[in-house]
């Protein structure tokens, strides 16, 4: 008999089965007969006659094409084992002996099968060679009729005789034609095992539930990348599976530390590190303070606090890639429990506040986790990190678009009101990076969106006209346009009597801040100072009078007064030469 486990099956088109069921009870000997393939590959599974590991074997069925299955240990003390065979599979084949009663873990695998709500399977009555299969048939189906796997086609078989095989291929047929995966789902390969292949290096094998690998692509391994060399799927190479699918992938050389059964390969940049999430809970008892979570083949142990009856706050000690919408599982190893954990957020606000628990099961409630949603409950949120939580749909029409960044139009009110009064606070305006951090703004980038009248961003500070007369604003305008590319050269009196700015006028939008006015008469625009520091910090040190005002090429009627400016706001200092030098720190507000 060929040995099913040096490759892990997987082509271009491959269904996965994982088996469940009681120890004993014919799981492996029913995989041996459909795929003529030894699922239990280690010598003492065979000395114990029981399957310990997981074992992958797979066949060709009718239309449906290759399966592969996955076929998990029953004994009670390989519980973790088997949640990592079932746990990235989308069908099952639940396996009960027709000569035994409904036994414990049989009814715990179920347990399983249902907290991760899977939907396809078939229930399998074996041995019947040795036992009227009625008994075992009616009550395993009143049993399956309360999971997720209800209505769940039943065939009777023997795993000796071969009787009924027939039977279950055209059953299995049925249910996966109704396996739906996306080809073009984020890539995140569940890792099952890890070895080295002579002249091949690396391989690695695991079941891929949906997306799309291919030879020559990048997969992210925690921080590390590696690359797909090779995919393989029965003994021969792939340009490409698409899941659900058993695969293997040579990544060559030597493996990333770390990677072992329970680690994910995925898209680059497709998931987040999950550390927090907040659950709902399916299953009934107490949750314990530290269960095990289970997901694909990954476990973890996590931090559990309840949020009112039916959710929880999870601190994983290891993060993972999960996202919005998923089942995850989670087990009390002492008790045996299990529960079906929905992920509602996989990036939960904080719960320190008092009340704040009591706050969040109210939301969590009727808690809806799209982009309109999560962007009301959130405010601001990048778009990638969205999608990287699973969370998508259309943005609402009245959302800020910065760049990654989606603002909701509540949250853009508040802090379009912030800044305005952040600004007005600055007679001589502030600058974006200083408004960001007043308003509490999460990115500095976003200041540009937030600008409206009455704050203006001018020569690189916010500044508000709010309450200036007409004349008077058309005036600024054009002393701004006069002085956008020649920043230093003060227009003259006369230019300043032309465009109508008298000396009380020009002291105002002093005061004001829209201009920085030096001296009688010498007005630059707000933030000049700061841009001649940096043009003079250029300099050789110390400098003369006569060198800065070339450097900002401007006149002595300005660069008196501005280095009279500067040496008074303590970014410049005037040596007994009467020559400068900057200071390297600037003191004072930015
Ligand atoms: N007569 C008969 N014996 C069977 C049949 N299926 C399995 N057996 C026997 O039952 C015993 C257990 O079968 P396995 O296939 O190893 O059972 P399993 O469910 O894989 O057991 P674990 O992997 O340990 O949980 C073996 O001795 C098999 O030969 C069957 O259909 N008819
Ligand atoms: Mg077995």
């Amino acid at each position: 008999m060929p040995s099913c486990t040096r490759w892990a099956g997987g082509s271009a088109d491959v269904s996965v089965v994982a088996t469940a069921g009681h120890v004993d009870h014919g799981k492996s000997t029913l995989v041996r007969a459909l795929t003529g393939q030894e699922p239990d590959r280690l010598e003492e599974e065979h000395r114990r006659g029981l399957s310990i590991e997981l074992g992958y074997c797979w066949t060709s069925i009718g239309n449906v094409g290759d399966v592969a299955f996955v076929d998990v240990p029953g004994h009670e003390r390989f519980l973790s084992t088997m949640l990592s065979g079932i746990g990235p599979v989308p069908a099952a084949m639940l396996v009960v002996a027709a000569d035994d009663a409904w036994m414990p873990q049989a009814a715990e695998h179920l347990t399983a099968l249902d907290a991760f709500d899977v939907r396809h399977g078939v229930l399998v009555v074996t041995r019947c060679d040795l036992a009227d299969p009625g008994p075992a048939l009616a009550r395993a189906r009143a049993e399956v009729d309360r999971t997720s796997l209800a209505g769940s086609p039943a065939v009777v078989v023997s795993g000796r005789t071969g009787e009924g095989l027939d039977d279950l291929r055209r059953a299995l047929a049925d249910v996966l034609a109704d396996v739906r995966a996306d080809p073009s789902a984020d890539v995140r390969l569940w890792v099952d095992r890890v070895f080295t292949v002579a002249g091949a290096g690396t391989v690695v094998t695991g079941t891929l539930p949906a997306g799309t690998v291919r030879r020559g692509d990048d997969l992210a391994h925690g921080h590390d990348l590696v690359r797909v060399r090779g995919v393989e799927s029965l003994d021969r190479s792939q340009e490409a599976v698409s899941g659900p699918a058993r695969v293997a992938l040579r990544l060559g050389g030597r493996a990333p530390s770390g990677l072992r059964r329970g680690s994910m390969l995925v898209a680059p940049q497709a998931y987040a590190d999950v550390v927090e999430l907040d659950v709902r809970l399916h299953g009934h008892g107490h949750l314990p303070e530290r269960p095990l979570l289970h997901v694909g083949t990954a476990r973890v142990a996590v931090r559990a606090r309840p949020i009112g009856e039916h959710h929880a706050r999870l601190r994983l000690d290891v993060p993972l890639p999960v996202r919005h919408g998923e089942r995850v599982v989670l087990r009390d190893p002492g008790s045996r429990a299990l529960w079906g954990a929905d992920v509602l957020d996989a990036d939960p606000p904080s719960l320190s506040r008092r009340g704040a628990a009591r706050a969040r099961a109210a939301v969590l409630e009727d808690l809806r986790s799209d982009v309109a949603g999560e962007l009301a409950r959130r405010g601001a949120v990048r778009r990638s990190h969205l999608r990287r939580l699973g969370v998508t749909g259309p943005e609402p029409a009245d959302a800020t678009v910065v760049g990654d960044w989606l603002v909701s139009a509540d949250q853009a009110a508040t802090w379009r009101e912030s800044l305005v009064a952040a600004v007005a606070e600055e007679p001589r305006g502030i600058t974006p990076a200083a408004a960001a951090r007043v308003v509490g703004l999460p990115d500095p980038g976003l200041v540009a969106a937030l600008v409206v009248a009455p704050v203006r961003l001018v020569a690189g500070r916010l500044v508000t006209e709010s309450l200036l007369p007409e004349d008077l604003r058309d005036a600024l305008e054009s002393v701004r346009a006069r002085l956008t590319d020649v920043p230093f050269a003060a227009p003259d009196v006369e230019d300043l009597a032309a465009a109508g700015l008298d000396r009380r006028a020009l002291a105002r939008l002093g005061r004001e801040g829209h201009l920085l006015v030096l001296a009688e008469g010498v007005a630059l625009l707000p933030g000049a100072d700061l841009a001649a520091y940096d043009v003079l910090s250029a300099l050789p040190q110390p400098f003369t009078t006569s060198q800065a005002r070339q450097a900002l090429a401007t006149s002595r009627r300005v660069v008196l007064p501005l280095l009279a400016r500067l040496d008074h706001d303590g970014r410049t200092v005037r040596l007994p030469d009467d020559t400068r030098r900057v200071i390297a720190r600037p003191a004072g507000p930015t």
